[in-house]
């Protein structure tokens, strides 16, 4: 098969997940949920689940085996790696993802490869260039909307406004959507080098891009639960999949 036919290869970062009954009760998964999956290959590229490694050289690896990264969606993100202490609101957190997922990242982009990042991906991303998350908005901001649904993962809960210009709002070709909101975290301060692409009516950041050349771009809903009752969702990973051919941000 030559290099041209073939798919582009996304590597989605794997959770830990305990397993809760059965023989291997408390030993660990490294999983994804299925839908991740699913939008990336209807997107066209090939994905491949990276579990959770230590060791420089050894994610060096792993980002050489990839296109491009999609970050999934799971726990809070330490705020130590924020320069905060835990508030009691705090969710649980894994530092060691934290820890694996940061290196990921440095090392994507250093090596040029296009990020996307969900949910916890954008907290992620925000944190690893330099930025700072409110640890629970209803303890924070009690005056803010509902960003933790109760309704189904396909269905939308909030409105989220695209930034007019931004790659966001270039690749979705609307300045309105409706969205999921599956997060009690959300942005504080944006980290130097990105820009915000989205945001919600009670001006929580729902989106964000890093700005040059390189696509990397994060949103804080779930994109990859609503493809198949809001088909424009999938343009975010079509985006993904075609930034890996671009090598740019160039749509
Ligand atoms: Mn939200």
């Amino acid at each position: 098969m030559s290099n041209q036919k073939k798919s582009p290869i996304i590597g989605i970062s794997a959770n830990l997940l305990p397993i809760e009954n059965g023989p291997f009760q408390g030993r660990e998964r490294a999983a994804v949920v299925y839908d991740y999956v699913q939008a990336v290959k209807l997107a066209g590229g090939i994905p491949i689940l990276l579990p959770i490694i230590e060791g420089e050289q050894a994610i060096q690896q792993q980002v050489d085996l990839i296109d491009g990264l999609l970050l999934s969606g799971g726990y809070d993100v330490s705020p130590l790696y924020y320069g905060e202490e835990p508030q009691q609101a705090l969710g649980e957190i894994r530092p060691e993802r934290d820890a694996y997922e940061l290196a990921l990242i440095h090392t994507a982009c250093a090596n040029q490869k296009p990020i996307l990042g969900i949910c916890r991906g954008l907290q992620l991303l925000n944190v690893a260039f330099g930025g700072t998350l409110y640890q629970d908005i209803p303890h924070t901001l009690p005056a803010s909307l509902q960003h933790n649904q109760k309704a189904k993962p396909e269905e939308a809960s909030h409105t989220v406004h695209l930034v007019e210009g931004s790659l966001l709002q270039q690749l979705m070709k609307t300045t309105s959507l409706v969205t999921n909101s599956y997060h009690h975290q959300a942005i504080k301060e944006i980290a130097p080098g990105f820009q915000v692409n989205a945001r919600a009516h009670d001006e929580i950041i729902e989106g964000i891009e890093k700005t040059g050349d390189l696509f990397i771009l994060a949103v804080q809903w779930h994109p990859e639960l609503m493809i198949m009752k809001q088909p424009i969702m999938q343009k975010l990973f079509q985006g993904l999949v075609a930034a890996t051919k671009h090598k740019g941000r160039s749509l």
